[in-house]
């Protein structure tokens, strides 16, 4: 098990209060994690020590730069088990490694009437891209729908399969629900029906051993801030077959082999997704989370926030007039969306905010899926290896004084 109050320690931000007297209380990693000072050192070390720019350069310091840069791809590979790190692409977040695939792969490869099917608790990073294609290219959406207990609906998926789409995209876990999604049976059945795959791991990669060969998905797309590095770095990971048949995304430097005025080739991968000059500290950043994820264990990691969530579910539930969406905790990682009868969520979030407890209140961008539960919004709690269940009773504690506020 996980040492929580050594780890609190390695995060320079929970020795801070929100006003004099008053602990930080983060329950929004969800949205963004916080970073140790590992992560933060090895950004500054780069910039005192290394920076310049990579690729380009035959100076000591551009050649340093660049192994630090190529080095942490190597880390991110071994850690999500992909079989070569040139199959790991550096984008700037899962949102804009969607759209990767979205623009290079799906243009390349849908045409009007073919089937994407994506799920009802999607968020709109893995929505919007491919509405974009139904409105340019005619392309047809169908979702897996959700049940009331906030699961995939897996036999309306086997029928949708019988239709015989070109991609699933899919999150393997919802930021609203926490619902966990069979991954690994889901692929298996989109292959069987001769689909492409993708799988938003915005929340998984943070929180649980992804194995991309395991799960056998053809494209994965996460995003480094939630798992303890720096915002602007996400990585997309595919099969290297796809990935070489693919035009490239966006033009530029680094991404070219050679250019005449009228034409280029193309450089090989990683490269030919990742034009101009890249996020390099937040590489040097994300290269720094792996290993201190590594260091904790991503098992480890899951069993604590399996264990937080069971409680944090069972408190909540006990208080008079507060909803939890989704799943048991058997099915779900560390989020609880919550309601309370008679007041906004927003309200909520801003009451709990005076004691120092960030929550995180609207959509969060899962509109269709709020809609689905006929909800404008949710307060949302979510936990990661810091978080205690004295910060779990500390949230209890101020749902309850928001009760008494609101009568
Ligand atoms: N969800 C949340 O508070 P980016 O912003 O590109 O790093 O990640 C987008 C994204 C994609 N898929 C899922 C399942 C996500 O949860 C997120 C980000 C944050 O829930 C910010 S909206």
């Amino acid at each position: 098990m996980l040492d929580v109050n050594e780890i609190r320690k390695d995060f320079p931000i929970f020795q801070r209060e929100t006003k004099p007297g008053t602990r930080l209380i983060y329950l929004d990693s969800t949205a963004t994690s916080q970073k140790p000072l590992l992560v933060i050192e090895a950004m500054d070390a780069y910039y005192r020590r290394s920076n310049a720019n990579i690729h380009r350069g035959v100076h000591m310091l551009a050649e340093e730069a660049t192994s630090l840069y190529e080095e942490a791809r190597v880390k991110i590979a071994r850690f999500i088990n992909a079989p070569s790190a040139h199959q790991v692409i550096y984008t700037r977040n899962t949102t804009e490694s969607i759209n990767l695939v979205a623009y290079s792969w799906a243009r390349a490869n849908l045409k009007s009437g073919d089937l994407v099917i994506l799920t009802e608790m999607e968020h709109h990073s893995n929505l919007v891209p491919w509405q974009i294609l139904q409105a340019e290219r005619g392309i047809e959406l169908g979702f897996i729908p959700v049940t009331e207990d906030g699961l995939l609906d897996l036999d309306e998926y086997k029928t949708l399969l019988s239709r015989g789409p070109k991609l699933v995209s899919f999150t393997h876990m919802s930021n609203v629900l926490g619902t966990i999604n069979p991954a690994a049976e889901i692929i298996r059945l989109a292959h069987e029906a001769g689909a492409v795959t993708l799988v938003d791991a915005a929340q998984s990669v943070p929180h649980l051993k992804v194995d991309v060969q395991a799960l056998g998905t053809d494209f994965l797309a996460f995003s480094a801030h939630k798992m303890c590095g720096p915002t602007g770095i996400g990585v997309l990971y595919g099969k290297m077959e796809l990935l070489e048949a693919m035009p490239p995304f966006l033009g530029g430097g680094d991404m070219i082999k050679e250019v005449k005025l009228r034409s280029f080739r193309t450089n090989a991968l990683p490269y030919k997704f990742e034009a101009g000059t890249p996020a390099i500290a937040e590489a040097v950043g994300f290269g720094a989370a792996v290993d201190y994820l590594s260091s904790l264990g991503m098992d480890a990691i899951a069993a604590h926030e399996h264990e937080i969530t069971e409680y944090a579910l069972e408190r909540l539930e006990e208080i008079p007039g507060v909803n939890v969406f989704g799943p048991s905790a058997q099915h779900k990682g560390g989020v609880a969306a919550f309601t309370l009868d008679g007041v906004h969520p927003h309200d909520v979030a801003q009451i709990l905010d005076q004691d120092g407890i960030a929550v995180r209140a609207g959509h969060h961008c899962a509109q269709p899926l709020h809609e689905k539960f006929g909800l404008p919004a949710t307060s949302r709690a979510s936990f990661y290896l810091y978080n205690t269940k004295e910060e779990v009773d500390l949230l209890v504690s101020g749902i309850y004084k928001v009760k008494e506020l609101f009568g």
